[in-house]
């Protein structure tokens, strides 16, 4: 079989939902497993922990994104505000209630589902950097949509005289187990990813191009998750420690720009897994 056959095949996966009725405290939660169905839409090297790489790392489609993800309003929830941070003057801010709980819980399980891996598609860390497992996925806009109208009000409306245009549907997931953590980094640019009109692969959203990053938090120390801060890095020695808050989002800075802020994920030192998702903000091209 070619390797495209094998990129577009479907796969069916058993996804464990967290119920929502388990204690909130207890990071033993309660499961109920139903079964969703996926698809890759790309294989790519994906880099290794350790140093080296790995071809043929799966970012996958949900092929019935509403049914797996469950039922998303587009209104903003309510609590939802921006704090900024004072890192010496460059750009952070966390927005609350991005995501509820629940939605948290069921995207944790969806990732769990599609499954983790050690290889992040399309990201070149040096050995010892994303000490973390690994799962990327595209939305067709189901979730990403929801996200963008919730908290478009609250983004920077223009970033270097270039225009807010959107979210990239690409969702970069991280799993961290205890000891695991990210060291030190500013995030690259990218452009936007979307699927495809005929749903088979994952293309390039024209005329945007990234310039902050989002940290959605899907879990926290309520879940039982003990370290794991991300921690910035901002001018003039200033270093800010940002706690997980389940369903807020950090973003800042990222790639050649004066003002990208380096960052850490810092270590999980208990056994509850932390889970966070990487998203891209989009702006104009020139
Ligand atoms: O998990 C964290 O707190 C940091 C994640 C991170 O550094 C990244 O996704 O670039």
């Amino acid at each position: 079989m070619a390797q495209g056959d094998i990129a577009r095949g479907f796969i069916r996966v058993t996804l464990c939902l967290l119920l929502a009725s388990a204690p909130r405290a207890s990071p033993q939660r309660t499961m109920a497993c139903v079964s969703i169905d996926s698809r890759v839409l790309e294989r790519m090297m994906g880099s290794l922990p350790m140093g080296g790489s790995e071809d043929g790392v799966a970012v996958y489609a949900l092929s019935d994104p509403k049914t797996a993800l469950g039922d998303i309003s587009h209104v903003p929830i309510s609590g939802m505000s921006r704090t900024d941070i004072d890192i010496g003057g460059q750009l952070a801010f966390v927005i609350k209630n991005v995501v509820t709980e629940k939605e948290a819980d069921r995207l944790v399980s969806v990732t769990e589902g599609l499954g983790y891996s050690p290889a992040a598609p399309a990201i070149s860390t040096p050995p010892g950097m994303r000490m973390n497992q690994a799962l990327h996925w595209v939305d067709d806009d189901t979730l990403i949509g929801a996200i963008w109208d919730r908290i478009r009000p609250l983004l920077p409306q223009e970033l270097d005289g270039k225009k807010l245009v959107g979210l990239s549907r690409r969702l970069n997931h991280y799993r961290y187990e205890e000891g695991d953590r990210f060291r030190q980094h500013i995030d690259g640019d990218w452009p936007g990813y979307r699927i495809s009109d005929d749903g088979t692969s994952m293309v390039t959203c024209s005329g945007a191009h990234s310039k902050l990053s989002m940290l959605l938090y899907l879990n926290g120390p309520q879940d039982g998750v003990l370290g794991g801060d991300t921690r910035l890095f901002g001018r003039g020695g200033v270093t800010v420690d940002v706690t997980p808050c389940k369903g807020s989002a950090l973003f800042f800075r990222h790639g050649f720009s004066e003002d990208s802020v380096m960052h850490e994920g810092t270590v999980v030192t208990g056994s509850t897994k932390k889970y966070v998702a990487r998203v891209n903000v989009l702006y104009s091209l020139p």
